[in-house]
């Protein structure tokens, strides 16, 4: 197969949101995309409210606004593709299919959740689903995706990974040591910079010397695009010239989502880094869901069809919700079990 084209003149325009022309979604596709992308809309401001209530401790990053990546990305992959995110990973989950209330549980601690309560919003997993977590030192899940990716080309079959880290996470040093291993070894890995605009703090134009995230694999002659991230039809045809690319034996694939968070970093976050009009703006005038709804009553879904789904979305939601509340917490005794492999000595 060809490498895909990398020169600038040929990548779309989205210095601006939504101004790239992407090819549409059929409606079928679409109106799942936006179904998904609701689900974890209406499935994060619940974890927020649960929060607010004392029902979730710890660490929860919440993935508002960003919804379109990956359920853009998730509709381009097949079963047996793998999946590997930071903390802000409950979109993630959801979108590969994992359930709503093994999720909720978890958020909220219960031996019900995916682990047993005791993982929490960052650690948790998915060996049916090919989730392999929730990771929440910055950076560190890439080289472990490249790994998976290595797994694949070593067990020489056509799955790929996708590895999905923050733009604040795209210049520590292992990053660039899993690029370098992957192009040379030419190993199945997409790497999606989810380019939010902010570290925890910090904008991208303060931390970043490379103004070009999707040419940061560039030395290692890694493909990479910039992508309206936004735009669930824009980041669904990108990610299937990615996958096509990757499956197809050619090695790694870049892809820079220009997104937005509409929250806070994590649940505390005094937000003095950008301003209330920035945050309003991007959700009046980009909002991917808002989106992806105009454009299915465009292509003529009936407006009470997509009322019957919201609702639909909304009672899955609460149901996770009240089937997390009265699950039970974790035994005691379950405090010494899963912290340390047991292994035979040498
Ligand atoms: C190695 C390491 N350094 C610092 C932190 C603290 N930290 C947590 S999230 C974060 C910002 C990361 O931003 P980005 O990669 O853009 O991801 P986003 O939160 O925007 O999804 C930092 C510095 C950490 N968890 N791990
Ligand atoms: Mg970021």
């Amino acid at each position: 197969m060809a490498r895909a084209k990398t020169n600038k003149a040929a990548r779309p325009d989205v210095g601006a949101f939504g101004t790239a022309a992407a090819p549409a979604l059929p409606r079928d596709k679409l109106l799942h995309a936006w179904r998904q992308m609701l689900l974890i809309r209406r499935f994060e401001e619940k974890a927020g409210q649960l929060y607010g209530m004392g029902l979730i401790g710890g660490f929860c990053h919440l993935y508002i606004g960003q919804e379109a990546v990956v359920v853009g990305v998730q509709l381009a992959l097949s079963d047996g593709d793998e999946v590997i995110t930071s903390y802000r990973d409950h979109g993630h989950m959801l979108a590969t299919g994992m359930d709503p209330r093994g999720v909720m549980a978890e958020l909220t601690g219960r031996a019900t959740g995916y682990s047993r309560g005791k993982g929490g919003s960052m650690h948790m997993f998915s060996l049916e689903k090919k989730f392999f977590g929730g990771h929440g030192i910055v950076g560190a899940q890439v080289s472990i995706g490249t790994g998976l990716a290595f797994s694949n080309l070593y067990r020489a079959n056509d799955r790929v990974c996708v590895t999905y880290l923050g733009e604040g996470a795209s210049n520590q040093g292992q990053v660039f040591e899993s690029f370098n291993l992957a192009a040379l070894l030419k190993l199945p890995c997409i790497y999606v910079i989810e380019n939010n605009r902010y570290g925890m703090g910090t904008s991208v134009d303060r931390a970043s010397a490379s103004r070009d995230l999707s040419q940061n694999g560039a030395p290692w002659r890694i493909p990479g695009v910039q992508v309206d991230g936004m735009d669930v039809a824009a980041v669904h045809a990108a990610a299937q010239t990615a996958v096509a690319y990757c499956r197809a034996g050619n090695g790694p694939y870049l892809m820079e989502m220009k997104t937005y968070r509409y929250r806070g970093h994590s649940m505390s976050d005094p937000a003095k880094y950008r301003t209330r009009e920035e945050v309003q703006s991007m959700r009046e005038h980009h909002d991917p869901i808002d989106h992806a709804r105009a454009a299915l009553l465009a292509a003529g879904v009936a407006e009470d069809e997509l009322k019957r789904m919201e609702a639909e979305t909304r009672a899955i939601v609460q149901d996770a919700a009240d089937a997390a509340q009265s699950a039970p917490e974790p035994d005691p005794a379950e405090l010494w079990t899963d912290v340390l492999a047991e292994s035979a000595p040498p």
